[in-house]
């Protein structure tokens, strides 16, 4: 299985991460990477390639103008205004205020764009997030002309990314990309299943109304876990989109038997819906270990994830999202591309 991964993800490294009332070192961090590589490495997985410039274009036509405009130049323009750190948002558009008019000054800017307080911009954000999409975008070509699978590498992750918000350590929604691309490569229908602890917020709102790319996400229930606002069962989509997005929230402690009665029904409605080919969004933070998640999946399941996964014999994009025990974050990611591949 060919996989895309840039070493540009480097640039993106903030100082800090506020969790717990202070500032520690962000869990999304670029080791991450260099571990999974490593296990790549180690288990025979070759053929890595550095992917082309990311396409704007499509990037352009599923993202907001103001919102990319801010990616791009946001850090400069907090620089410019005296600020030292990181660029970090601190306001928000709350119940009853303006929602749809972003602020000139970038200290308001930033928290109109922005969904969570946790993740800070750095100076090279922009390029390391550029580099994530177009991972994802090459695989999704890949895939489109004739490959069974490819895993894009992604960092930083995608899924909490909407067309115009930032949060949950993501920018752009590459998963999203990948089934725009997709799409744009030939399958008529796509199905995105989300195996990442967090709900995939960002794509779910991507697809909300739309019936050719069906959407499940599997997580902690919004009451207790990030992004919290979004996630519910009774979320299902809207319009042409209505049934085209299945949510399986789940509580604390959850292990495999009930996990993967989620993943059996998540594939079959995707299969049902008639899709062509699908994305992964694939990160490995259900596992037990997971120092800010809160499932109990083992090592040897996300080996069987990939199986189940295979078992659908359909072209196969897998994105990364997140994964935050870095010990193992290798050997689940891998176990997932080899027990999808064993099929
Ligand atoms: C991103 B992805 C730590 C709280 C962290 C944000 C979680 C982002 C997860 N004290 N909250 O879906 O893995
Ligand atoms: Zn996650």
């Amino acid at each position: 299985m060919r996989v895309y991964a840039s070493e540009t993800h480097r640039a993106h490294f903030p100082k800090g991460e506020l969790s717990g009332g202070v500032f520690v070192r962000p869990f999304e961090c670029p080791e991450r990477v260099d571990i999974i590589r490593a296990r790549l490495d180690e288990r025979g997985f070759g053929d890595v390639r550095e992917p082309e410039e990311a396409d704007l274009e499509s990037i352009r036509s599923t993202t907001d103008a103001g919102y990319l405009a801010f990616l791009e130049h946001g850090h400069e323009q907090w620089r410019a205004a005296g600020n030292e750190g990181d660029l970090i948002a601190t306001n928000w558009p709350a119940r009853r205020m303006q929602q749809s008019r972003p602020p000139r000054d970038i200290d308001g800017r930033a928290g109109y764009y922005a969904l969570a307080s946790e993740t800070a911009i750095c100076e090279g954000t922009w390029v390391a997030t550029l580099a994530s999409a177009a991972c994802a975008q090459d695989a999704a070509k890949h895939v489109a002309n004739g490959a069974g699978a490819s895993f894009a590498l992604c960092r930083p992750p995608g899924h909490h990314a909407t067309s115009d918000m930032y949060g949950g350590y993501c920018f752009l929604n590459n998963a999203g990309l990948a089934a725009e691309t997709l799409r744009a490569g030939g399958a008529s229908r796509v199905a995105i299943i989300d195996v990442d602890f967090h709900h995939g917020n960002g794509t779910q709102d991507m697809f909300y109304s739309r019936g050719d790319v069906f959407f499940a996400s599997l997580h902690g229930a919004p009451e207790d876990a990030f992004p919290y606002f979004s996630g519910y069962s009774d979320e299902t989509g809207i319009g042409t989109g209505e049934g085209a997005t299945a949510n399986y929230p789940m509580p604390s402690g959850t292990t495999w038997e009930r996990w993967s009665d989620a993943l059996d029904d998540a594939l079959t409605r995707a299969l049902m819906t008639g899709a062509d080919a699908l994305v992964i969004s694939l990160g490995v933070d259900a596992y037990k270990e997971d120092p800010i998640s809160f499932f109990k999946l083992e090592s040897e399941d996300f080996t069987r994830i990939g199986e189940r996964i295979g078992k659908l014999r359909k072209p196969t994009v897998f994105c990364m999202e997140g994964g935050y025990a870095v010990d193992a974050i290798g050997v689940n990611t891998v176990n997932v591309l080899e027990g999808f591949s064993a099929v």
